[in-house]
C-alpha cells in the first residue's frame, strides 16, 4: 500500500527552485546569503536527483514485470565526468534551472562548473563506457554499470618546469551528492589461503584474506528521462573490526592495519605496476569489483529465479576489455562452489553469458598474470582456469583433428607460466567485439588468429559511438541551438536525423552561422588557455588540437616535431603569407612511461621558445593544457578547427575523440586507422584530410627492418629539427635533455614517425591554403557535423542489444 506515494510527495509536484531552497537549508544546511557556489550546486544536485528516482524505481518495477534481458556492463573505468548538467539537460530542466539562478543574480553555468569531475579512468575505454550508460538508459536496454568507486580517481596533471608532476585527485572530498549508499549491499571477496578436497570429493576453498565490496548506486536517466538505469560502484573495506586491543595498548597503527590494506584496493585508479606489490593490488581490484558484481547479479537474478541454467537467457555480461576477464573463472567457481552446479554446465552457463570487447591489438596492453601470482591469491581460480584449459583443447582435438591447441590456451606454460588473460576472455566468452572495422579486421589477422579459426562465428564488430547529449547538446550549446532552430529537436534523441543538415552546406547564410558558433567558441577556449597557462591566443587562427593519453602509437612526438619544422619555415620567412595557428595539445602521460613524459616536456620546452619568439608572434603558439578530462574536452572540442587523429596505422583500436571533433565540426587530420576509416567513409574523401602509410605497409616496415636514420637524412625539414633538438636548441644548450626521443626516433621509429613526416607536412599545408578559403571551409566543416549521426553511441548500443545481448 505504501508504494503509491501521496502526490504531495511527488518531487515533480514542486517548482524546482523550491526545491533546491528545501535541499539549500535541510540538507546541505546553509541559508542562502552565506551559500557558497558549492553548496548551490549540492542543492540543486540533490533536487534534480529527486526528480530521478520515481522513474528510476518505475524502470526497476518494468525491468522486473516484462522480465526483460539484464544488461551488466563490467569495466574497471567510468569516465562519466561531470554528472549535473547531463542530469537536467536529460530531465529537460535546464529552463527551469537557469531561470530560478538568474532571478537570484547567480550563473548557472558557474554552478555547474563547481562539481567535481569525477576521473574515474584513464582515457577511451572509460569514457566509451560512460557513453555506453547514457545510451543504455536513452534506447532502453536494462542495463547496469559495474565498477570501482576509487577514492582518487586518475592522478591529477600538472607541470613543474615543464615535466609532469602527478598528484592525487580528491573528487569526493566534499561528498557526492548523486550517489546512494546501500550499506545492506555487501559482499565478501576472497584471496589466497589453500583449496582441499573434501569427504565428497568438492573443492573446499579456505581463503587467508577476506574484505567486502560495498555497493553505491548513481542513477542514470537517459535522453527525456524515461528510462533510468543503475551505475553500481563498489567500495572496499576490511572484514575484520578495529582491533581494539591493540588499539587501547597505544598501537594505533597496528590497529588499523587490517582497515588500511582492505581500503588500499578501492583507493586508486591504476596503481604503479612496476613493483611486485603494485601488481598484485592491481590484480585484486580486478577480481574484487568483478566477483562482487557477479555475486550481485546471480543474487538478482535468484530473486525471482530458481533454475540457474537459465541465466543465459536473462543476463548478458560485457567485459570491458581484459580486466574483468577473471569472471571466466568467477562466475564458474560461483556456480560450482557456492551453487552446487556441475563444472561442465556450469562452464556452458558462463560463457553463454559472458562476452568480451577487445580495445588494443599493442602485445603490451594485452594483460597476462604470473601463474606464481594467480596460485598464490587465487588458488581455487588457479584450478578452475586449469580445467576450462582441458575442456578447451579436449573441443579443439575432437573439432579439429592435429590442431595443437597449446598457442590458444589461456595458460601459457613458458618463461615461468603465464595466464593470458584475452585467450581466457575469448575462450570463455559467446561474443569477441572489436570496436572499429579496421581493428576487428585485424584482430581476425593477428592477436587472436587461431582462436578466430576454430570459432569463426564468435567475433564480430561494434564501431565505438559517442553520445550526443553530452557530446554536442551539453557541451557545445551555440551549435545545439543552431541545429535545433534548422531541422528540429529530433536529432538529441536519434542522431541520424542530424544528416537533415546536409543541404545547408550549401547556404551561404547557414554556413556564416555555423562559422559564428564556431568563433564564440574558439573565444571561449581562448579564455581558458589565457587562465589555464597564461598564454594569450588569436581566436581567428586555425585551432589545430590534439588531446589525448600521451602515448607514441598516438603520435604527438610527429605533430610536435612538425609544429618545430613550422616554426623554422616561418621564421625563416615571416612575410611568406603564413596560415596562423594554434597548436594546441593536452593528456596524461602514464607515471611509469619515461617516454611519454619526455615527449610534454619536449612540447612545454618547445613552447617556451616558439610562443616568446616576436618574429613568429601573431602566427604560431603552442600550447599544452594540464589535467586533460572530461570537463576541458568540454571547452576544447567545440573550439577546435582541426582534429589530429594521426595514429600509426593499425595501432589505434578505434579512437573516439575523432568523432567528437568531427560532429563539432571540425575537420581531421588523420590516418587510416581505427574508426578514422569510417569517417571518413561517411563524411566523404573530400572533407578529411587523410595521408600517411597504412597499416598494411606499417606491418611490413616494422617487421622488414627499416632504417629511420636514412630516412630522416632525406627529410630536410625533419633533419634540421632533430638536429636543432640534440644540439640543445629546446634545452639551453643541455644535449642530453632529449636524447632518448631523438635516439628512439634515428634508430628505432617502431611508430614510423620518420616515413610518414613529409606527408604530414605536406597534407598540413595543403590545410592551411583550404582554411584561408573559409568558404568552403565552412561547408566541409558542416558536412563533417551532417554526416555524422551514424557515430551515436544509441547506434553502438543497438549493435551490442542485436547482435550480443539479444537485449532488445
Ligand atoms: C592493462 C592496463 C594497464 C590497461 C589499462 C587501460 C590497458 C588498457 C587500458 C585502456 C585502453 C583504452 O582506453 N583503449 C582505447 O579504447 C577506446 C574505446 O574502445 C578506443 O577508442 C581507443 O582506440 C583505445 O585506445
Amino acid at each position: 500500500k505504501l508504494e503509491k506515494l501521496p502526490e504531495s510527495l511527488d518531487p515533480k509536484n514542486v517548482p524546482l527552485g523550491e526545491a533546491v531552497l528545501r535541499h539549500l537549508v535541510y540538507s546541505v544546511g546553509k541559508d542562502a546569503s552565506h551559500a557558497v557556489r558549492r553548496d548551490w550546486c549540492a542543492a540543486l544536485s540533490l533536487a534534480v536527483r529527486d526528480r530521478m528516482v520515481d522513474g528510476w524505481m518505475d524502470t526497476t518495477r518494468r525491468i522486473y514485470k516484462e522480465k526483460a534481458k539484464r544488461v551488466y556492463y563490467l569495466s574497471m573505468e567510468f569516465m562519466i565526468g561531470r554528472l549535473l548538467e547531463d542530469a537536467i539537460s536529460n530531465m529537460g530542466l535546464t529552463a527551469e534551472a537557469k531561470g530560478f539562478f538568474s532571478e537570484h543574480g547567480l550563473d548557472l553555468q558557474e554552478i555547474l562548473e563547481a562539481e567535481p569531475d569525477p576521473a574515474l579512468g584513464n582515457g577511451g575505454l572509460g569514457r566509451l563506457a560512460a557513453c555506453f550508460l547514457d545510451s543504455m538508459a536513452t534506447v532502453g536496454v536494462a542495463g547496469m554499470g559495474y565498477g570501482i568507486r576509487y577514492e582518487h580517481g586518475i592522478f591529477r596533471q600538472s607541470f613543474q618546469d615543464g615535466w609532469q608532476l602527478e598528484e592525487p585527485e580528491d573528487w569526493l572530498i566534499f561528498g557526492n551528492n548523486w550517489e546512494f549508499h546501500r550499506p545492506e549491499v555487501s559482499y565478501p571477496i576472497s584471496f589466497g589461503g589453500s583449496v582441499q578436497q573434501d569427504a565428497q570429493g568438492k573443492m573446499v576453498w579456505t581463503p587467508s584474506e577476506r574484505i567486502l565490496a560495498g555497493a553505491f548506486d548513481t542513477p542514470i536517466a537517459g535522453w527525456q528521462g524515461k528510462h533510468v538505469n543503475t551505475l553500481r560502484l563498489w567500495s572496499a573495506r576490511s572484514a575484520e573490526t578495529l582491533n581494539l586491543h591493540q588499539f587501547n595498548q597505544g598501537e594505533f597503527m597496528a590497529a588499523s592495519r587490517q582497515q588500511v590494506l582492505a581500503e588500499s584496493i578501492t583507493k586508486v585508479l591504476y596503481p604503479g605496476d612496476h613493483t611486485a606489490e603494485g601488481r598484485e593490488l592491481r590484480l585484486k581490484q580486478e577480481v574484487f569489483f568483478t566477483s562482487a558484481s557477479l555475486q550481485d547479479l546471480l543474487h538478482r537474478f535468484l530473486l525471482d529465479n530458481k533454475d540457474l541454467t537459465a541465466l543465459p537467457k536473462h543476463v548478458a555480461i560485457q567485459l570491458n576489455d581484459t580486466h574483468p576477464a577473471i569472471a571466466v573463472p568467477e562466475l564458474v567457481r560461483l556456480l560450482v562452489d557456492e551453487h552446487d552446479m556441475e563444472f561442465v554446465q556450469s562452464f556452458e552457463i558462463a560463457r553463454g553469458c559472458l562476452n568480451y570487447t577487445n580495445h588494443t591489438l599493442l602485445p603490451e596492453a594485452l594483460e597476462k598474470w604470473p601463474l606464481e601470482l594467480i596460485e598464490r591469491c587465487l588458488p581455487r581460480h588457479l584450478q578452475i582456469i586449469r580445467e576450462i584449459d582441458n575442456l578447451f583443447a579436449a573441443e579443439i582435438r575432437a573439432k579439429f583433428e592435429g590442431k595443437d591447441p597449446a598457442p590458444m590456451q589461456a595458460i601459457d606454460p613458458h618463461h615461468g607460466g603465464w595466464v593470458r588473460m584475452g585467450n581466457l576472455a575469448f575462450i570463455g566468452a559467446k561474443r569477441v567485439n572489436g570496436v572499429s572495422a579496421l581493428h576487428t579486421e585485424l584482430m581476425k589477422q593477428t592477436v587472436f588468429k587461431d582462436l578466430h579459426e576454430v570459432y569463426p562465428d564468435r567475433i564480430l564488430n561494434q564501431t565505438n559511438g559517442i553520445t550526443p547529449r553530452r557530446w554536442l547538446k551539453e557541451c557545445n550549446p551555440g551549435l545545439a541551438e543552431l541545429i535545433t532552430e534548422t531541422i528540429g529537436e529530433d536529432w538529441v534523441g536519434d542522431l541520424s536525423h542530424i544528416s537533415e543538415l546536409v543541404p545547408y552546406a550549401e547556404d551561404k547564410a547557414f554556413r556564416d552561422k555555423f562559422k559564428a558558433v564556431k568563433l564564440e567558441n574558439k573565444k571561449r577556449l581562448a579564455a581558458y588557455i589565457q587562465s589555464e597557462v597564461g598564454i594569450k591566443v588569436d581566436p581567428t587562427a586555425l585551432f589545430d588540437i590534439q588531446i589525448k593519453r600521451i602515448h607514441e602509437y598516438k603520435r604527438q612526438l610527429m605533430n610536435a616535431l612538425e609544429t618545430m619544422a613550422l616554426y623554422n619555415a616561418m621564421k625563416a620567412d615571416p612575410k611568406a603569407g603564413w596560415q596562423p595557428r594554434v597548436k594546441i595539445f593536452a593528456g596524461k602521460a602514464a607515471p611509469s612511461y619515461t617516454l611519454a613524459k619526455l615527449i610534454i616536456k619536449l612540447i612545454n620546452d618547445a613552447a617556451k621558445v616558439i610562443n616568446n619568439d616576436p618574429d613568429v608572434d601573431g602566427l604560431l603558439k603552442l600550447v599544452f593544457l594540464p589535467n586533460y578530462n572530461v570537463s576541458a574536452a568540454e571547452i576544447l572540442i567545440p573550439g577546435a578547427d582541426l582534429s589530429e587523429q594521426i595514429s600509426t596505422a593499425g595501432f589505434e583500436a578505434s579512437g573516439t575523440g575523432n568523432m567528437k571533433f568531427a560532429l563539432n565540426g571540425a575537420l581531421t587530420v588523420g590516418t587510416l586507422d581505427g574508426a578514422n576509416v569510417e569517417i571518413k567513409e561517411h563524411v566523404g574523401d573530400d572533407n578529411i584530410f587523410i595521408f600517411g602509410l597504412e597499416a598494411d605497409e606499417v606491418a611490413a616496415r616494422q617487421h622488414g627492418g627499416c632504417q629511420p636514420w636514412v630516412t630522416v637524412a632525406e627529410t630536410p625539414r625533419l633533419q634540421e629539427v632533430v638536429t636543432q633538438i640534440s644540439s640543445g636548441f629546446y634545452s639551453n644548450g643541455d644535449t642530453e635533455r632529449f636524447k632518448g626521443i631523438v635516439d628512439n626516433v634515428l634508430a628505432h621509429d617502431y611508430f614510423q614517425v620518420t616515413p610518414d613526416f613529409q606527408a604530414y607536412w605536406d597534407i598540413q599545408r595543403k590545410i592551411d591554403g583550404e582554411f584561408k578559403d573559409q568558404d568552403t571551409w565552412q561547408r566541409m566543416a558542416v558536412l563533417n557535423t551532417a554526416n555524422m549521426g551514424w557515430f551515436s553511441a544509441d547506434r553502438t548500443i543497438r549493435g551490442y542489444a542485436n547482435d550480443i545481448w539479444k537485449a532488445l
